[in-house]
């Protein structure tokens, strides 16, 4: 753990975002933070802030003795008492009138009475230097507050009550153990009597074999996580005017979109992002595809395949009203490759062409019926979508153990470490060499929890918060 950082310092930051709400938060945090409320804070009863309970609040008033007693708020105090609270430290919060002036006045004078102002995410830098969390749960904090949906954020609860740290501490006892049997097998060597079939390799390679089957499941939860964190790519694409933007706009509850009765009204690729069923969409409308473009429906169409091409899921949309045409074949072929959904729509108006035809052509028997103008058939849609994601054939089961690059990272450094250890006992190789991959993949595995972390890595990490958190 790094070490170089002092935790002398007695901290402070204002809490809340900065603008006019109810209330906005003052943070202190460290061993002085008593007596500074204690200077500056003033009740009815006058009990010195040293001698509060922990977690009661007190009501009563901010003042600049330096400034002969002036009164700068009215404001509710709350003190937590060390080491039960989130930094492990003293901590006091002041509840103040928000808006710009109070809250800053607060601050300065609080930072005049011995605090620095803390760096961004410091509090929750403390809790882990202090050992209340580890890196990853920290890193949970992270998510938890930029979680777009309630998948996310269950992700990041998860993370942070250490589902993923119990789940690298159970890996990192398994290791140990093949560690263990290797150091014993090299510390037998050095007696001559030792014979080589000691190394039962058998037994080690399927121990290993569990090890990676392990790691495998867990890294490959990471795409779904990225799924969660920075939502699926959906595009809605399909020829000018079968209504694309109107679909848009209907996800999002809004007139986002330009819609007319003309083909070719949307000429550029246009993302937003919504929350379907808890999973964070983001949504591309595109310009629509036609066989014979112009210059700038060119260029349209360029962006339209780019989407394509990067799509998590495609809605291909087909206009019920008009007969089937070459194009919408053309269409089918350029996604056919990626997962998609069929949807007609204008379902409102008569059917003009057979559903078999779509059946044959897209080898799809499952085909959505919407109305994007009326909204008939969106929450069906809806569904479609959330089952196609959990279920289908996007993969993503539950909720993932990692969604976090670094996580990642450092698992798949773990598997490289363990394929070579496992390579090494299949080959018959030295166990000094075999000893050395094991002790790196410990090496690296402690790192998610952040055992081994560097300054470099916990300021990467830590400035990345607001300030105040
Ligand atoms: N009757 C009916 N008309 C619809 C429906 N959805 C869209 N339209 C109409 O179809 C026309 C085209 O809709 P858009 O949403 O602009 O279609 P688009 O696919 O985005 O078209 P481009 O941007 O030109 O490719 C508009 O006049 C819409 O009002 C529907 O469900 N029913
Ligand atoms: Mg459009």
């Amino acid at each position: 753990m790094a070490k170089s950082v002092s935790l002398d310092d007695t901290i402070v930051a204002i809490s809340t975002p900065i603008g006019e709400s109810g209330i906005g938060i003052v943070r202190i945090s460290g061993k002085d933070a008593f007596s500074i409320a204690k200077e500056i804070f003033s009740s009815k009863g006058h009990r010195p802030v040293s001698k509060m309970r922990t977690f009661t609040t007190h009501h009563g008033h901010i003042v600049n003795n330096l400034n002969g007693g002036e009164v700068i708020d009215e404001v509710i105090l709350t003190v937590m008492r060390a080491p039960k609270t989130y930094t492990r430290e003293n901590i006091v919060e002041i509840n103040c009138h928000s808006g710009m002036v109070p809250l800053k006045k607060v601050l300065n004078l609080v930072l005049s009475s011995g605090a620095r102002l803390a760096r961004p995410g410091e509090f929750t830098k403390r809790a882990y230097l202090n050992g209340r969390i580890d890196l990853a749960q920290a890193e949970a904090v992270l998510d938890i507050i930029r979680s777009k949906t309630d998948a996310s954020l269950k992700t990041a609860l998860a993370q942070l009550s250490g589902e993923l740290s119990k789940k690298v501490k159970a890996l990192r006892v398994e290791i140990l153990k093949v560690h263990s049997k290797i150091e014993a097998i090299i510390d037998f060597s050095d007696q001559d009597s030792v014979d080589e079939s000691s190394l039962n390799g058998q037994k080690l390679v399927l121990d290993v074999d569990k090890i990676v089957g392990r790691l495998d499941r867990i890294i490959s939860s990471f795409e779904q996580g990225q799924i969660l964190r920075e939502g699926l790519k959906m595009v809605i694409c399909g020829r000018p005017n079968v209504g694309k933007s109107s679909l848009m706009n209907a996800f999002l509850r809004r007139d986002r979109v330009i819609v007319t009765p003309l083909p070719g009204t949307t000429r550029d690729s246009i993302e937003e992002v919504v929350n379907i069923g808890g999973l964070p969409l983001r949504i591309i409308d595109t310009a629509g595809w036609v066989s014979a473009p112009d210059y700038v429906a060119y260029h349209s169409i360029k962006r339209t395949s780019s989407s394509v091409i990067s799509a998590d899921l495609v809605l291909l949309l087909l206009d019920g009203s008009q007969p089937l045409i070459d194009e919408d074949k053309k269409i089918f072929q350029k996604i056919r490759s990626k997962k998609f959904i069929v949807v007609i729509n204008k379902i409102d108006l008569p059917l003009a062409f057979k559903l078999d035809d779509i059946i044959r052509m897209t080898k799809q028997k499952k085909i959505i019926k919407i109305s994007a103008t009326k909204k008939t058939g969106l929450e069906l849609l809806e569904k479609e979508i959330v089952d196609t994601v959990w279920q289908g054939g996007l993969g993503v089961t539950a909720p993932p153990l990692v969604s976090n690059v670094r996580h990642k990272d450092i698992l798949a450094r773990v598997r490289q470490d363990m394929a070579r250890a496992k390579n090494g006992i299949t080959k018959k190789t030295s166990p000094e060499i075999i000893a050395i991959d094991l002790k790196s993949a410990l090496d690296n595995l402690a790192e998610i929890a952040g055992e081994t972390a560097t300054e470099d890595l916990l300021e990467n990490i830590f400035s990345q918060f607001c300030i105040g958190k």
